[in-house]
């Protein structure tokens, strides 16, 4: 019993000594661990922006080429400033030759509150950001096929073969008042 007394406060000793090291030590590695959780979130935030962005890219892409594929080589329009596009799909064969269907429009316009001044008027984060627009002139319709694009960088062209078309995704990181850009480009030959 004595023996066990003797050596109690020795045993305490260590013990704190363990505690006072293990402290120590944690605020040694839990500086660089926090730092690096930051590190991570922050980069994750980015990863997140990015995918986002590119998604909204191939969407956009993959809705117009559907449309361009059935287009007719003949009836393709680029409008002024390269920012609108009208055709005809093909709306059937009438025994001698394909005749044309529905009349589709894209434009790229300028999102609602927007004004091309470099200002980001309707404080969302992104500057000058524009929509794409599918209109079907035929039957009246109208829809939005994608938003935050780079107006002056979305466009498409037309050289008589070919139609090329670059969709531009916008995306801001605003706690870090940065914005992301992804531009893609198709090129699709409508049918003769
Ligand atoms: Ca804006
Ligand atoms: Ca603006």
């Amino acid at each position: 019993m004595n023996f066990r007394n003797k050596n109690h406060p020795q045993t305490r000793g260590i013990v704190f000594t363990e505690i006072a090291l293990y402290a120590l030590l944690l605020a040694c590695v839990s500086g660089p661990i926090v730092l690096s959780l930051v590190t991570t979130l922050k980069s994750a935030a980015h990863t997140n922006v990015r995918m986002n962005v590119g998604q909204a890219s191939r969407t956009a892409l993959l809705r117009i080429e559907e449309d361009l594929r059935r287009a007719l080589k003949s009836t393709v329009a680029v409008g002024t400033g390269s920012s609108k596009i009208t055709f005809n799909v093909e709306g059937g064969f009438n025994g001698a030759a394909v005749i044309p269907g529905d009349s589709i429009e894209y434009q790229v316009q300028l999102a609602e509150g927007e004004e091309l001044n470099s200002v980001d008027d309707n404080k969302n984060g992104l500057v000058d950001e524009a929509r794409l627009i599918r209109r079907n002139l035929t039957k009246g319709q109208q829809m939005v096929v994608a938003e935050n694009l780079g107006y002056t960088q979305s466009y498409f062209s037309f050289d008589g073969k070919a139609v090329t078309v670059r969709i531009a995704s916008l995306g801001a990181l605003r706690s870090e008042q940065y914005t992301y850009q992804i531009a893609t480009d198709l090129t699709i030959y409508p049918r003769n």
